[in-house]
């Protein structure tokens, strides 16, 4: 998909133009008036009903917040376990996606560093910077982002979204860009240069954070060896930020011979495929001496952990970035703490998302992180749905939602 052509420069239309305004009279390119807008937007009624789009209702940003006209969004996993209700109950209805990019339409009183224009990718988590994990220095893990995106709602508690009929409508993740237009908090919405095609920017705020972000948790050194379990749309950045982290042995595991092409060209020095009961803990083993010092779990699934803790050699650490369903156990067995095996989770690359992008961003400008490269399927809003399934099925690395093909600086 790196070969795409770009097909337009990325300017910022006003709010309504080429969608329906709705009471928003007089709302324009930099001007909050109290209206909303019409738009369209995938919809999440009910955890196992296909997800559809509809035409909802969002409201002017409010203090703190912004308005963005979305270009593109990537489907992530946490999409479909979302989809399948297997996030927790009372997630419905809800604007699906929380993972793209766009271009600032109008900024809401109080905002600073944000203006009418800029192109930007989505952050769901909005810290605070008040609760005691923000003061901790553990920004991912704000307890006020952490609250009010399971509920759906924005950093004020409350929604901006409404159905035709009137309902409250959550935000997917804080986000809800499965739709042409995105109401966020001012810290949900991270500055890029308008020189990254949005097409690849809306992978940034999700896929890129957490996998790259995953290898800085881990504390990775030159030379290290790796095994990374899952060569999906995040695997494949774990992999990118290993190779450029300066690993050594990177072992790349998956049951697609295509996303171990991918993780290949990515960087990974050996694949394996775990397909069909092979000997996948044998094989990592014997191309590592005896096991790697990191393993990067992203799955979500008890035998892929548990895959990951095994593959470690003495002293080894065991990451899980994989997401695993509510109510998911794990067993270990537990002698093998003995050989100081460490086993630790990573949320969202478990740093400040703000500083980790624009150090990102800085290495994509550089030419040392592709982005269209983990890109199998560019799709339309209405092709969600078919998105979510091939993720069911693990095939693809990563569909994005093109919204805005000029915005976005491709065609479908
Ligand atoms: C997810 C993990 C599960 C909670 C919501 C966010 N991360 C990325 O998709
Ligand atoms: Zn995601």
């Amino acid at each position: 998909m790196a070969a795409q052509t770009a097909s337009a420069a990325s300017t910022g239309g006003g709010v309504g133009v080429g969608v329906g305004v709705g009471v928003g009279v007089g709302v324009g390119v930099g001007e909050v008036a109290g209206g909303a807008l019409e738009m369209r937007a995938a919809v999440l009624r009910e955890p196992g009903r296909p997800v559809a789009v509809e035409t909802v209702t969002l409201a002017a940003p409010r203090r703190d917040e912004v308005l963005v006209r979305v270009a593109a969004a990537g489907v992530c996993h946490s999409d479909v376990h979302l989809a399948d209700g297997l996030l927790g109950a009372g997630r419905a209805p809800m604007v699906l996606g929380h993972e793209g990019a766009g271009v600032v339409e109008a900024v809401g009183d109080g905002v600073d560093g944000l203006s009418v224009g800029d192109h930007v990718a989505f952050c769901f988590v909005p810290s605070c910077g008040a609760c005691g994990a923000c003061r901790a220095g553990r920004r991912t893990l704000c307890e006020t982002a952490g609250r009010f995106g399971v509920a759906g709602m924005l950093m004020d508690g409350t929604s901006r979204l409404r159905a035709a009929d009137g309902a409250v409508l959550q935000h997917g993740l804080m986000v809800a860009c499965f739709a042409e237009y995105a109401v966020v908090p001012a810290g949900g919405a991270v500055p890029l240069p308008a020189s990254i095609p949005l097409w690849q920017a809306a992978l940034l705020g999700c896929g890129v954070v957490t996998g790259v972000g995953a290898v800085n948790r881990a504390g990775l050194r030159v030379g290290a060896t790796v095994c990374v379990i899952g060569c999906g749309g995040v695997g494949l950045q774990v992999i990118a930020g290993a190779r450029l982290a300066g690993a050594g042995t990177i072992v790349a595991v998956d049951v697609d011979p295509g996303k171990l092409e991918l993780a290949l060209r990515r960087g990974a020095t050996h694949a394996v495929l775990g397909r069909g009961g092979s000997p996948v803990v044998e094989e990592v083993l014997a191309l590592s001496g005896g096991g790697v010092e990191h393993a990067f779990e992203v799955v979500g699934r008890p035998d892929t952990i548990r895959q990951a803790w095994d593959v470690l050699r003495p002293g080894g650490t065991a990451t899980v970035v994989g997401v695993a369903p509510v109510g998911v156990e794990v067993s270990l067995p537990a002698i093998e703490f003995l050989s100081e095996k460490t086993i630790t989770g990573s949320y969202y690359g478990s740093s400040d998302v703000h500083a980790a992008l624009d150090r990102l961003v800085q290495l994509v400008v550089d030419g040392r992180l592709d982005l269209g490269d983990v890109v199998s399927d560019l799709i339309e809003l209405d092709g969600v749905e078919g998105a979510l399934d091939r993720l069911r099925r693990g095939e693809g690395a990563r569909s994005v939602i093109v919204i805005d093909e000029a915005l976005a600086g491709v065609s479908v």
